[in-house]
C-alpha cells in the first residue's frame, strides 16, 4: 500500500527557492509513492487571485503533473492563500477542500482544517478573518489591479508581523475548547491541522474516548509532512538538500 501524505504552511515565495525545490521533489516522489496528497492551507505566502498567475510557474506545473499521473491532490485554503479559486484548481488538477472537511482515513473519520479558525482567543485576528472571507469584500478586492492587490497584501503582512511580535504567545495557538467543539460537531476523534507552526501529536480524551490532534509543521527551516500508512501516522521532518 502507498501512504497518504499531509502537508501545510509551505508559504511558497520566490524569496525561498530552496523550499520551492523541496516541494517539487516531494511532488515528483509522490507521483510514484503516494496514494494521495493533502495540502492543508498556506501553500503560498500570499495569493492575490487566480488571475495573477500564468499557470507556467514550476509549483503549478508540478502539481498538474502529479494530478495527471492519477494521484489525487486535495488543497485547502489557509489564511495566506484564502483566495485560491476555481481557475487555480483547473490549472493544477487539484480538488479544493472546504475548511473544515471530514475524510475517511483508512476507516477513521478524520477532520481536516487549516487551523486559524481554532485560534479564537485572538479576537482581532478573527475579525480580520471574517472581513477577508466576506464575499463582497473578496469581489471588491479581486476587482482591483494586480499592483494594488500586491500593495494591500504587503501592508497586511507588515501589520501581521508587527502584531505577532507583540501579542501573547497563547493567542497564537488553538483554543482547546474550540478544538473539542469542532471535533464533537463533526463526530470525530481525530483532527489534522496546520497554521500554528507547532508540529506535534496531542493525545487527549474527548467524551470518554481517546482523541488525537495532529499539528503539521511549517516549511521554514526544512520541510515537514505527515505520512499515513495503513492507519498508522508519522510526523516527519524533510531536510533541505545540502550541497558541498
Ligand atoms: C494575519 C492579520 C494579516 C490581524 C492579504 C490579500 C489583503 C493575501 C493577504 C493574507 C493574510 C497577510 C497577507 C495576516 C493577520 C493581518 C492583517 C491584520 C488583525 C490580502 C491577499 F488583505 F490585502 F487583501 N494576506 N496575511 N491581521 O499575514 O496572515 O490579525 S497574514
Ligand atoms: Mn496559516
Amino acid at each position: 500500500d502507498k501512504p497518504v501524505l499531509f502537508i501545510s504552511d509551505l508559504h511558497l515565495d520566490p524569496s525561498r527557492p530552496q523550499l520551492g525545490a523541496l516541494f517539487l521533489t516531494l511532488l515528483e516522489q509522490a507521483r510514484s509513492q503516494a496514494a494521495a496528497l493533502y495540502i492543508l492551507g498556506d501553500l503560498f505566502e500570499a495569493w492575490i487571485g487566480d488571475d495573477a498567475v500564468s499557470g507556467d510557474e514550476p509549483p503549478l506545473q508540478g502539481m498538474r503533473a502529479l494530478s495527471a499521473s492519477g494521484v489525487p491532490l486535495y488543497i485547502m485554503r489557509g489564511n495566506r492563500d484564502f483566495l485560491l479559486g476555481e481557475r487555480f484548481a483547473e490549472l493544477t488538477g487539484a480538488t479544493l477542500l472546504e475548511d473544515p472537511t471530514v475524510i475517511d482515513l483508512h476507516g477513521e473519520p478524520t477532520l481536516l482544517m487549516h487551523g486559524d479558525s481554532l485560534c479564537i482567543d485572538d479576537t482581532e485576528y478573527q475579525q480580520f478573518r471574517a472581513m477577508v472571507h466576506n464575499r463582497q469584500w473578496q469581489q471588491n478586492f479581486l476587482a482591483k489591479s494586480i499592483p494594488e492587490r500586491i500593495a494591500m497584501a504587503k501592508a497586511a503582512r507588515t501589520e501581521s508581523s508587527g502584531r505577532n511580535a507583540s501579542i501573547d504567545d497563547y493567542l497564537m495557538d488553538v483554543n482547546q475548547g474550540a478544538v473539542e467543539a469542532a471535533m464533537r460537531e463533526h463526530g470525530v476523534h481525530r483532527l489534522i491541522h496546520g497554521h500554528t507552526h507547532r508540529p506535534a501529536v496531542h493525545d487527549f480524551e474527548l467524551d470518554g474516548k481517546a482523541a488525537q490532534r495532529i499539528v503539521l509543521g511549517d516549511w521554514y527551516e526544512q520541510g515537514s509532512q505527515l505520512v499515513c500508512l495503513n492507519g498508522k501516522l508519522a510526523l516527519q521532518d524533510l531536510p533541505l538538500p545540502t550541497f558541498s
